[in-house]
């Protein structure tokens, strides 16, 4: 993989894109290499959190615009490259048995701020920003933005990043709830690891159980939310993790989960 690295330590992986000079722009090989990493991930049973990052100034700057076909053919090519590379990504991530970590460390642009919003913990740098770049090339947000996005930080807002293709900071990102934290530049490391670190130690099938359910609720009724959450509370209770909490509770002592 010349595209992406992978890190496993102890219990938690971290995926850097790593394109520096281009701001690690999507090509193709950096898709086919995303998912080779996503594979180890996914088939190491000891891991309980991802983390995501880019190496250089930038997160992802979104699909590498000089890895495209423009030609009267390439036009279908857009939409292929959305079907096999972006959806399945962003769909890989959502059903990612443990919690997943972006830490974006500069400019995420395009399909790369969606990337980032596909996570289920997003902290940026303060130099970072977000910009749904689409419509300056002519084109709608895609890899979930239009999903995302009014989840987040509400359709009107939402419409107006989509069109204006303004660029917001990681604050201002923070303030609208688009992600969790805004920490200043030289913390996001030492902030990242802490945090991957408590999300490894904790009951990692809750976690995802609280993904599912959060992102369940876009679609049903306040009944339909109420049977979800019932059906996985029944299926985490009969976990391991819960028993330990339970008992740790009640012996007065810190739990240790297993992610069982
Ligand atoms: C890039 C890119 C880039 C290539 C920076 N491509 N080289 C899905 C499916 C199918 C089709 C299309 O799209 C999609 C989803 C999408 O993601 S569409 C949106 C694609 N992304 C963009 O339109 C963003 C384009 N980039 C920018 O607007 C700027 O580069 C940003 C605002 C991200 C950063 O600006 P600066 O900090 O001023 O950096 P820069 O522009 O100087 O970029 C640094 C280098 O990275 C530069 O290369 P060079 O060789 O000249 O140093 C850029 O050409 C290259 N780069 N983004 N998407």
């Amino acid at each position: 993989m010349s595209t992406i690295s992978l890190n496993i330590t102890g219990s938690i992986a971290t995926i850097t894109l790593n394109r520096p000079d281009k701001l690690n722009a999507f090509t193709r090989e950096m898709h086919a290499d995303l998912r080779e990493a996503l594979s180890a991930v996914e088939a190491d049973k000891n891991l309980r959190c991802l983390v995501l990052t880019g190496a250089g100034r930038g997160f992802c700057a979104g699909q590498d615009l000089a890895d495209l076909d423009f030609s009267p053919a390439g036009k279908e090519e857009l939409s292929n490259t959305i079907e096999k590379n972006y959806n399945p990504l962003i769909l890989r991530l959502q059903a990612l048995p443990m919690p997943i970590v972006c830490a974006v460390n500069g400019i995420a642009a395009g399909a790369g701020a969606n990337l980032a919003l596909a996570c289920d913990i997003v902290i940026a740098a303060e130099s970072a920003a977000f910009l749904q770049a689409f419509s300056k090339i002519g084109l709608l947000p895609d890899s979930g933005g239009t999903w995302f996005l009014p989840q987040r930080v509400g359709v009107a807002r939402a419409v107006a990043l989509g069109m204006l293709a303004e660029k917001i900071s990681a604050s201002q990102a923070a303030q609208w709830g688009m992600i969790w934290q805004a920490v200043p530049d030289a913390e996001l490391a030492n902030t990242t690891q802490k945090l991957a670190e408590k999300l490894a130690a904790m009951p990692t099938r809750a976690l995802v159980a609280v993904r599912l359910a959060m992102r369940a609720q876009a679609t049903q009724t306040l009944e339909q939310q109420l049977n979800l959450e019932n059906q996985l509370q029944g299926q985490l209770g009969q976990s391991k993790d819960y028993l330990e909490g339970v008992n740790a509770f009640l012996q007065k002592r810190a739990p240790v989960f297993t992610g069982k």
